[in-house]
């Protein structure tokens, strides 16, 4: 009989190490609806997820950027939206924006153990893009895409400010987002969330060498 090659790189059941018990089991959690007279926004987010989503947005193009996010930051998000769509993308893209911030800032509650700052490259073809985030508590995005095309298939490439100025304002983090170099419009997006995605998933870690919450200050 032929031993797979798996069966010998892991060892035998003894030799491997103990599946060790995350800190949380359940995860930090939290859930947020938000309906007004132009969106109806219902949003799911597990920081400490496997990457898993459903995202139903009507909006395409964010829908594949938010399973981007929830992919590569390892978070479990699910985002049900129906919006205004006949005036425009606006209303929708920037207001699931806003509900995704209160998530994440009522998902990491007082910041206890967490690492804080997070900062990832990530390419994609030719585009390169750098996020660096501070949980800091203080809102504020440096926005340095440099997107010269208006539009990708339907969508407004403009949105993506909107959608960003919004999450971090409600998620009251610092994000410096920086291109590098792109040429195509849907990569240099692509690679923002990307790198953001990783950049919080850095950021919103539990690193067992820090005691309470890593401020000076005593809170975040
Ligand atoms: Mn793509």
């Amino acid at each position: 009989m032929v031993r797979s090659k798996a069966r010998i790189d892991r060892g035998t059941p003894a030799e491997r190490p103990a599946v060790v018990e995350r800190q949380r089991p359940s995860g930090r959690r939290a859930r947020v609806a938000r309906t007004t007279k132009e969106t109806d926004i219902s949003i799911e987010l597990n920081i400490d997820g496997r990457g898993d989503s459903q995202i139903h947005t009507g909006v395409p193009f964010l829908d594949h950027m938010l399973e981007i996010f929830a992919r590569h930051g390892f978070f479990d998000l699910t985002v049900q939206a129906s919006g205004d769509l006949e005036v425009d993308q606006h209303h929708t893209v920037e207001d699931i924006g806003l509900a995704l911030g209160q998530t994440v800032r009522e998902a990491l509650a007082e910041k206890v153990g967490i690492r804080r700052f997070g900062a990832a490259a990530c390419p994609l073809d030719e585009a390169l893009v750098n996020a660096v985030v501070d949980l800091s508590g203080r809102p504020f995005l440096a926005y340095k895409l440099r997107i010269k095309q208006a539009r990708v298939g339907d969508f407004d490439t403009e949105l993506v400010h909107d959608f960003l100025l919004a999450f971090t304002n409600q998620a009251a983090m610092n994000l410096h987002l920086h291109q590098v170099q792109g040429r195509n419009p849907h990569h240099i997006i692509e690679a923002a969330f990307k790198a953001l995605a990783r950049a919080l998933d850095e950021a919103t870690e539990i690193d067992p060498r820090v005691r309470g919450v890593p401020s000076t200050k005593g809170s975040l």
